[in-house]
């Protein structure tokens, strides 16, 4: 009898057919996420769960009792109570290392529209203003030789400062729980303790995990501390910035800009007020959406899957699960 999954994302043929060799699938195809009680009624008999962002709890778990594992096609896995899963012994496994680039492309995006008012711009020629004479009120700031702040020096925070600073010549220096001493040697970058990045950095760009440590890092106190000509940009999560703070250094001219892929609710309410700003650009969330990063992050999640139910370590088991 083979192991019943439940896939639950969308995911490519390839990923699917990779599972099949081993499992029986159930699939949710509709684009809408599943709802939260069909999801629960179903788990009562499936072995493993294909997910990108069902919250993994007490609750959940309590419905799927014959579960062994929950494989997420994302890096990062707050979705998960870990402590909920380890004391089930639960396996959970995460897709690291395939979005590096992609994500650190989109960080870049960020912050180069920002810079130079890319979204505002287009919108202002759309809406016919574009004069003949060039206008002082259109510059932005240059990013090559600007000093970079990275708050979160993992892999992706790494492929970030490589960009800045052998792309853009920028000066980088990052924050991070620990040193990175190899990443600062061969990336000449510089350790720098978070409140001095946060009053030193023109760009700052956040890239930590969501955690309990993390929750809120960047609030009122932490924006009162960077420059006002500072751009922000977050990559991280939403839940790791005080929103209402960014809303109020933004309206009040405490920093420059904001260039967000996420937010503390998502999607995010149109009415929203940080949509009301012109010196915010904001995306749906698609720091790691790409085609070909999207299926290798689904390939991977698919063989972490099928490796948990066939008896082997997957390659990505969760640090904190093993
Ligand atoms: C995920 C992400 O695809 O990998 C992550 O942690 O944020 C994205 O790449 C997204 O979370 C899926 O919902």
């Amino acid at each position: 009898l083979k192991p019943k999954v439940l896939v639950e994302s969308q995911i490519p043929e390839e990923a699917e057919a990779l599972i099949a060799q081993y499992c029986d699938i159930y699939k949710w195809d509709k684009h809408e996420p599943m709802p939260r009680e069909l999801l629960l009624e179903k788990m009562s008999d499936i072995d493993g769960l294909l997910t990108s962002s069902t919250k993994i709890d007490d609750h959940f778990l309590d419905h799927a009792k014959q579960l062994k594992v929950v494989s997420s096609i994302s890096v990062g896995y707050n979705h998960f109570d870990l402590k909920a899963m380890k004391t089930r012994g639960i396996m959970g496994t995460h897709t690291p290392n395939v979005l590096n680039e992609t994500v650190a492309d989109l960080a870049f995006t960020l912050i180069l529209s920002t810079a130079r008012r890319v979204t505002e711009l287009d919108q202002y020629i759309r809406q016919g203003q574009w004069q003949k004479s060039d206008n002082e009120s259109l510059f932005g700031i240059d990013v090559h030789h600007a000093k970079l702040g990275i708050i979160g020096m993992g892999r992706i925070g790494e492929a970030i400062a490589r960009r800045g600073k052998f792309g853009f010549g920028m000066d980088v220096v990052y924050y991070n729980r620990n040193r990175k001493l190899e990443t600062e040697a061969s990336l000449r970058v510089e350790y720098c303790p978070l409140d001095e990045l946060l009053s030193t950095a023109d760009f700052i760009v956040l890239m930590t995990p969501l955690t309990k440590k993390t929750v809120k890092l960047i609030g009122k106190r932490e924006f009162g501390l960077m420059k006002p000509t500072a751009i922000f940009i977050n990559v991280s999560r939403g839940q790791t910035v005080d929103e209402a703070a960014l809303v109020d250094v933004l309206e009040n001219g405490g920093i420059r800009a904001a260039g967000l892929d996420v937010f503390e609710e998502e999607p995010i309410n149109a009415d929203h007020p940080l949509l009301k700003l012109k010196n915010v650009v904001v995306l749906p969330h698609i720091g790691s959406a790409t085609h070909q990063t999207r299926f290798d992050m689904a390939m991977l999640a698919a063989r972490n899957l099928t490796d948990a139910l066939t008896g082997q370590t997957p390659p990505n088991l969760i640090e904190e699960l093993k």
